[in-house]
């Protein structure tokens, strides 16, 4: 809000965190920027445009969609530069052993171990999108192969060896040794990496910076104990924040990050806002604005 009162001193502004956000403040403004969508809130009051700050705009889409007089608009910041370093990280740390060697030396234990390089290895891109893309530039200048999914197939990003129909996905899986989930929450990608697809997967990493709902997290313990996943590095859940009660949280094999590999910044968030307020007025429909039947 500091930030906008700079850039913008002519407007009004209330600013709340998320969970503080009331009714009567929905009734107070015309426009909401934030990333989700306020607990309180059943209905967005006269708000007429929210702008989504975040990545993914499933909170905004479902369980119920926003309604379709308030124009819904999406942050254009750009999170592929920091999932591409959550993603590599977190390769790197599965390849190099660094948590059994973290123990070892914990244990002051000499543990010797065969390290084999990323460069070789192939990655499955799931969602070839701003984001997928990114990672996969990344991961192709570490020389690893980039193969891709997405909804259409088509893609022609130049790190991307191939891309394919995700209806392909099962028969991808089992040529991988990571499979990188950029998804966003849409009834088409809910539930897409089923146990039926796990178990044509032949000892892959599984790494999901998008949305838990892809992922078919009961089934994880299984496909890692019978090593159809060699381990799972996850950010998002389909319960966030992760309940104690889940399996994953202790799971040698996996790496539990909470929701970070892609943080909203100030400076994206409010220039992003500014950037559509300006277009709407000027008269012009501001270029991210959501697409609703897409899903982002
Ligand atoms: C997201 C975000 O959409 O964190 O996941 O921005």
């Amino acid at each position: 809000m500091a930030r906008l009162r700079h850039l913008r001193p002519d407007l009004e502004y209330r600013g709340a965190k998320f969970a503080g956000v009331t009714p009567a403040d929905l009734l107070w403004g015309d426009v909401y920027v934030g990333f989700r969508r306020p607990p309180a809130a059943s209905s967005m009051g006269n708000v007429r445009w929210v702008h989504c700050t975040g990545a993914g705009v499933d909170s905004w889409l479902s369980p119920v969609e926003l309604d379709r007089n308030i124009l819904l608009t999406r942050t254009p910041e750009s999170f592929g530069p920091a999932i591409a370093e959550w993603a590599v990280t977190r390769i790197f740390a599965f390849q190099q052993g660094l948590g059994e060697l973290a123990d070892a030396q914990r244990d002051g234990r000499w543990a010797p171990r065969d390290i084999a390089q990323v460069a070789g290895t192939r990655a499955l891109m799931v969602g070839t999108g701003d984001i997928g893309r990114t990672v996969a530039s990344r991961l192709a200048a570490l020389g690893v192969e980039i193969i891709g999914v997405s909804r259409t197939g088509n893609c022609d990003h130049p790190a991307f060896a191939a891309v394919h129909p995700v209806s392909a996905l099962p028969d991808l899986v089992g040529e991988a040794q990571w499979i990188v989930l950029t998804l966003p929450d849409t009834p088409q990608t809910r539930g897409l990496f089923s146990r039926a697809v796990m178990q044509k997967c032949r000892g892959a990493v599984l790494l999901n910076a998008g949305r838990g709902s892809a992922v078919d997290e009961a089934a994880l313990p299984e496909a890692l104990d019978n090593w159809w996943l060699r381990g799972a590095a996850l950010d998002v859940f389909q319960v966030e924040p992760l309940p104690d009660s889940s399996p994953l949280w202790r799971h040698p094999r996996v790496m539990v990050s909470p929701h970070i590999s892609g943080l909203t910044t100030i400076e994206g968030a409010t220039d992003g806002f500014l950037e559509c307020l300006t277009s709407l007025e000027q008269g012009q429909v501001p270029s991210w604005v959501v697409d609703r039947t897409r899903g982002y």
